[in-house]
C-alpha cells in the first residue's frame, strides 16, 4: 500500500473510530440504524480457530454492475485495496441484476468465504437472501447502496455515502445560484435506476429542499439508470416540448448521465451550463473538466474509493473486533470556481 494511501486510511480510521463520521440523515437510514443511537455491528460470530493461523482471509464481492465512471473507479478501488492488503477477493459483477447478485452470494457461501460484501442494485429485497447468509455463519458488509431490511443484525456495517444529503447539498446551490432569478424556476430532474438508495435518496433529498418553496417546479422527471447513454436519450426527449416549455435547471443523480445530457442540449443548439444550468452528483474527472468548460455548474461530491475501507472492516471483523453501524466517507461540493484545483487532485 503507498504511504499516502495508508496515512490516509489510518486518518479516516481514527476519524471513524472516534465516531466522527456522520450517522447519515435520511429516514432509510434511519430505519437502518433504528435498533439505537449509538448501535454498533455486533457480531454473532466468532473468527474459525481452526484456520491456519496465516490463511488469507477470502473476501466475496458482489459488485452490482459498471454502468458509470464512478462504479469503475469504486471496483478498481476494492480490487486495488484488496490486493495491497494480502486479502483474496472473489468479485462477481452482477451487471444490474439482483437475481446475479443472489446467485453470487449463494456461490461464496457455498465457497465458504470469511466476509461477504454486497453493493446492492436496489434497496428492496434482500431479507431472505441475508437470512441465508446469517445461517451460513458469514459476516455481511453492505457498501456503496443500503438495503432496506427490518433486522439490521442481517448486516455488520454499511459503509456508503450520504446519499440524502447529496440531494440536499445540490438543491441548496441551486437555490442560491437562481437568489437573482424572479418566477418560476423549472428543473428537469435525471434519476438514476430505479428503486436504487441513490436514486431514491437524492431525489427526496432535493426535494425536500424545495417543497416549501413554489417558484422551484420539477416539470420533467425521467430514469436513465445512471448511464450516459440514458442520459442523452432522456435529455433529449425533454428537448422535444415546445421551446417554451424547456428546463431552466438540469438536476441530474449522477456525472455520466449528465454528460449524456450536455450532448443532447448542445445537439438543440443551447449552451450547457448557461442556458440550462446544470448540477450532478459524483466527482468524476470528466465532470470536473466540463464544469473547467462551464458545461457544468455544480457538481456534490460522492467518494468510490471505499476499497481501503472496505479492507479495514474486513479486518477489524476477522479480528472479532466491533464496528460502527454506519460509515459515511466525507464529502463536498465542487463549483466551477473550484474546478480548476480539483481536476488535479481527481483519481477517478
Ligand atoms: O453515484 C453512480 C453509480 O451508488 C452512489 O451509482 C452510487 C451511484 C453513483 O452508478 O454514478
Amino acid at each position: 500500500m503507498g504511504k499516502l494511501t495508508n496515512v490516509l486510511l489510518a486518518v479516516m480510521m481514527l476519524l471513524l473510530l472516534a465516531g466522527c463520521m456522520g450517522s447519515g440523515s435520511n429516514s432509510e437510514q434511519a430505519v437502518i440504524n433504528s435498533d439505537s443511537e449509538v448501535e454498533t455491528g455486533q457480531l454473532e460470530w466468532t473468527p474459525q480457530l481452526d484456520e491456519a493461523p496465516n490463511a488469507p482471509i477470502v473476501l466475496g464481492f458482489s459488485q452490482l454492475g459498471s454502468e458509470s465512471n464512478w462504479r469503475n473507479a469504486n471496483t478498481l478501488s476494492i480490487v486495488d485495496a484488496a490486493k495491497e492488503s494480502g486479502i483474496t477477493l472473489i468479485m462477481e459483477n452482477a451487471e444490474q441484476s439482483q437475481e446475479k447478485q443472489f446467485e453470487a452470494i449463494r456461490s461464496f457461501i457455498r465457497k465458504k468465504v470469511d466476509v461477504i460484501a454486497i453493493a446492492p442494485v436496489v434497496q428492496h429485497g434482500w431479507e431472505p437472501i441475508l437470512l441465508e447468509v446469517k445461517k451460513a455463519g458469514i459476516p455481511v458488509i453492505v457498501l456503496d447502496r443500503s438495503v432496506n431490511v427490518k433486522d439490521s443484525s442481517l448486516y455488520v456495517t454499511f459503509i456508503g455515502s450520504d446519499l440524502y444529503e447529496e440531494g440536499v447539498m445540490a438543491a441548496k446551490y441551486m437555490i442560491d445560484k437562481m437568489r437573482h432569478q424572479s418566477g418560476t424556476i423549472t428543473i428537469a430532474e435525471l434519476e438514476g435506476t430505479i428503486g436504487s438508495t441513490p436514486s431514491i435518496d437524492r431525489g427526496r433529498g432535493f426535494r425536500d429542499m424545495i417543497k416549501e418553496l413554489p417558484r422551484f417546479q420539477i416539470t420533467d422527471v425521467l430514469p436513465a439508470d445512471f448511464t450516459e447513454e440514458q442520459g442523452r436519450i432522456a435529455m433529449t426527449r425533454f428537448l422535444e416540448k415546445p421551446r417554451k416549455e424547456w428546463p431552466q435547471v438540469l438536476y441530474s443523480h449522477n456525472d455520466d448521465m449528465a454528460i449524456g445530457a450536455i450532448d443532447a442540449i448542445e445537439k438543440a443548439g443551447l449552451k450547457p451550463g448557461h442556458d440550462i444550468i446544470i448540477i450532478s452528483v459524483d466527482g468524476t474527472r470528466r465532470a470536473i473538466e466540463s464544469m473547467i468548460q462551464g458545461k457544468i455548474n455544480a457538481v456534490v461530491e460522492c467518494n468510490p474509493l471505499l476499497g481501503p475501507l472496505l479492507v479495514q472492516a474486513t479486518k477489524e471483523i476477522m479480528a472479532g473486533r466491533t464496528l460502527p453501524k454506519r460509515m459515511v466517507p466525507p464529502e463536498d461540493i465542487f463549483t466551477q470556481e473550484t474546478a480548476a484545483i480539483e481536476a488535479q487532485n481527481r483519481k477517478y
